[in-house]
């Protein structure tokens, strides 16, 4: 494989945006498929998990590479909606550059927002395309700026579309002043010149174009104002510079589904996205000294992969997907993994494209592979060699937002659930899962209820589990109002080795968010040094089974300022123990409230149904923050209790006879009304209950 020829494409957008349409459209227009695949009949490449296809959306990140001309594309879809965006986000660690995709008209969701944001974070390169002009107006340039202007990205129009809605037929290429019209439904296209009645307007479009290019470059600029013509190398340089800079964003235009643009899109992506080469070195750590490494993507360097995602696939076992950074990985030869410190041998490798894998034996810097069954490997892991260490960082974290509790249909398969749940939470890392050691429950802790229910389709299909859910959770918190002081001491000293613990603990709030900070104040040796790890073992322990509720207390400095000790009798755990008691002694006194998350809501609904959604978020305990328009709906932006929207969903669906769309996310914890704690404190004080009758 030429490394400059190699292009790993990542489609990003908000969730519907349009990306499996425009891969499928890709590999159409590439010839890799012979009918277009669609997301609306089930029939993608992209899209191919059987829970995917039932709701007509994107879960999971899928693979295809596409020759292109002289160029080998590898075209990696991801998910977009809210509850699997953290899979997009972690997969961005492969891509070498990215098609984002823009709906001026849906406007600005918070989706896209957060996938722009983890993007810069990453470096990552974007080419910006307008796709579904089918339906979008012509006069598309406001809603544009607008959405740039909320990504605080500089975009610069290097097309100008023909048409647009049912009209719509085509580009102009702005630098080489060209048409291409479409015709038919095949993407059958003719270059022409630019039909007359938009003459002028591309010629102005034209000149911002090349007033933007070159702002970017000092030799370009002076070349300009001299009022010398910059010629279209000139200007596809000066533009590859900037997408590398993220200085600009070039837009295209087209639609998927009407296979309008498409081909302009892939020479635009050979164009102006990095191949391996371009992107330079990738940096992580010598993960004993911690020191800065580098690699450089040379096949013949020492091995540098970073695994970004990991597949439960039915036949093949687990799959670790890794881009190739540096060297090669080769089947039969064994790495070494820094994270867990572990040489382990490769075994089968495959090349994904779509629901297939293609055996390959080797993959150099550059390429993205999926290894097959490697045991200690998990995702965010590196793989190298162990004479030349390295490691990048592992994945994001995501916190979940919403926990169910799952009941085997049968007891027998209770240990099939454990395992199968287990397994999906190596493939998801924003699944968490554990067993309550109370209620002997399976707690399911996910991305949002259509999360679960993903999760729940799956268990069945690649497990064979069957599992009915339980009411959602929410994860509740505790803290404190006030400060306090108490006396917490563990005195045994009857008979045998006696215990002896005393400390002494004020507890005050801090600020929401802060966490838990432990400030050890003791003077003149009242407690030994070597215990006072074990009074801050105690005070944590106590904070995760909370006070009132169960639920883990939170955001309080706990000071450790006074205690005593005996030379014999005393020892961790009599410490261990007086540090909890003493905590729990000092809460009592510290107003302990409830804290409930709160979430940010964007819902997208049509005119008609703005007042019964605003009413319906009121009686929700909702705070509507403001309506905007955007094209042809209106989005609420509200904050809401998490609890108050387990439910949405189906509620959302019903008001809106399934014309509605929503996103949420977390934003804070806020105090639970007095008159909710109650129900809250029996809620988890219920299994207790159950179990001493
Ligand atoms: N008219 C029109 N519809 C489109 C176009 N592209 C996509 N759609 C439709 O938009 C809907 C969503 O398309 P997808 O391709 O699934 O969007 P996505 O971004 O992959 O969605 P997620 O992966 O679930 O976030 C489907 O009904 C598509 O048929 C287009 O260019 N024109
Ligand atoms: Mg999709």
């Amino acid at each position: 494989m030429e490394l400059d020829k190699a292009r790993n494409v990542g489609i990003l957008g908000h969730g519907g945006a349009g990306k499996t349409s425009l891969g499928e459209a890709m590999l159409f227009a590439g010839g890799i498929t012979q009918r277009l695949g669609r997301v609306d009949d089930g029939t993608t490449a992209f899209d191919y998990e059987p829970e995917e296809i039932k709701r007509r959306i994107s879960i999971s990140t899928a693979l295809h590479s596409l020759p292109w001309k002289k160029n080998h594309l590898v075209l990696i879809d991801s998910p977009g909606y809210a509850p699997f965006l953290a899979d997009a986000v972690n997969c961005m660690r492969g891509f070498g550059g990215s098609v984002f995709i823009l709906n001026p008209s849906a406007g600005l969701r918070v989706e896209a927002e957060r996938l722009w944001e983890r993007a810069n974070e990453q470096g990552l390169r974007r080419l910006l395309f307008i796709s579904k002009m089918d339906r979008e107006k012509s006069n598309y340039k406001d809603a544009v700026n607008n959405v740039l202007a909320g990504l605080e990205a500089r975009g610069i129009y290097l097309q100008m579309p023909v048409g647009a809605e049912e009209s719509f037929k085509g580009v102009v290429d702005l630098i080489g002043m060209k048409a291409y019209l479409f015709e038919g439904d095949a993407g059958k296209f003719s270059e022409t010149a630019i039909p007359d009645d938009l003459q002028d307007q591309a010629q102005e479009m034209r000149v911002q174009m090349i007033e933007s290019v070159a702002e970017t470059d000092d030799a370009l600029l002076e070349k300009y104002l001299g009022g010398q013509e910059l010629s279209p190398e000139e200007l596809r340089s000066g533009i590859k510079k900037a997408v590398m800079d993220r200085r600009l964003f070039p837009i295209f235009f087209g639609s998927s589904t009407r296979l309008i643009g498409i081909p302009q899109l892939l020479d635009a992506i050979a164009e102006y996205l990095p191949s391996p080469l371009d992107e330079g070195e990738a940096t992580g750590r010598n993960p004993v000294t911690a020191e800065a490494e580098k690699r450089s993507p040379d096949p013949n360097g020492p091995l540098a992969a970073y695994v970004f995602k990991t597949i439960i696939d039915p036949f093949a076992g687990k799959l670790s997907v890794m881009r190739v950074f540096s060297g090669k990985i080769t089947t039969d030869h064994t790495v070494y993994n820094p994270n867990k410190q572990v040489k382990e041998k490769i075994g089968q490798m495959f090349h994904l494209e779509g629901k297939k894998q293609e055996l390959v034996r080797e993959a150099v810097a550059g390429e993205i592979v999926a290894a097959a069954k490697l045991k200690d490997v998990s995702s965010g892991d590196t793989l190298c060699e162990e004479r030349a260490p390295i490691q990048f960082d592992g994945v994001a974290h995501f916190s979940p937002l919403i926990s169910f509790a799952l009941e085997p249909k049968t007891r027998a398969d209770e240990d099939k659930v454990a395992q199968a749940l287990q397994r999906t939470a190596e493939e998801d890392p924003t699944v968490e899962t554990h067993r309550d050691s109370q209620t002997r429950e399976f707690i399911l802790s996910g991305m949002g209820q259509l999360h679960i229910e993903v999760i729940v389709d799956r268990l069945k299909r690649k497990y064979g589990c069957e599992v009915d859910l339980k009411a959602p959770k929410v994860p509740y918190k505790e803290t404190v109002k006030v400060a306090s002081s108490a006396q917490g001491k563990y005195k045994k000293q009857s008979g045998g080795r006696g215990q002896y613990g005393d400390t002494w603990l004020k507890i005050e709030p801090l600020p929401r968010g802060k966490g838990f900070e432990f400030l050890d104040k003791i003077v003149g040796g009242a407690i030994p040094k070597n215990y006072i790890p074990a009074v801050e073992k105690g005070v944590r322990e106590a904070m995760a089974g909370g006070y009132l509720s169960g639920h883990p207390l939170v955001d309080v400095r706990v000071t450790l300022y006074d205690g005593s000790y005996h030379d014999v009798d005393s020892s961790d755990m009599a410490f261990k123990i007086a540090g909890s008691m003493g905590f729990k002694n000092a809460i009592e006194k510290a107003k302990p409230v409830i804290l409930e998350p709160i979430m940010s809501m964007e819902v997208a609904v049509p005119e008609e149904c703005v007042g019964d959604v605003i009413g319906d978020l009121n009686s929700r305990r909702g705070k509507v923050l403001g309506v905007d328009t955007k094209g042809h709906s209106q989005i609420i932006k509200a904050q809401v209790p998490m609890s108050e929207v387990l439910k949405y969903a189906p509620d959302l669906r019903s008001m809106t006879s399934g014309r509605g769309e929503f996103a949420m996310e977390f934003v804070r914890y806020d105090e639970l009304p007095g008159h909710l704690t109650e129900k809250v404190v029996k809620e988890s004080k219920a299994p207790d209950a159950a179990e001493e009758k």
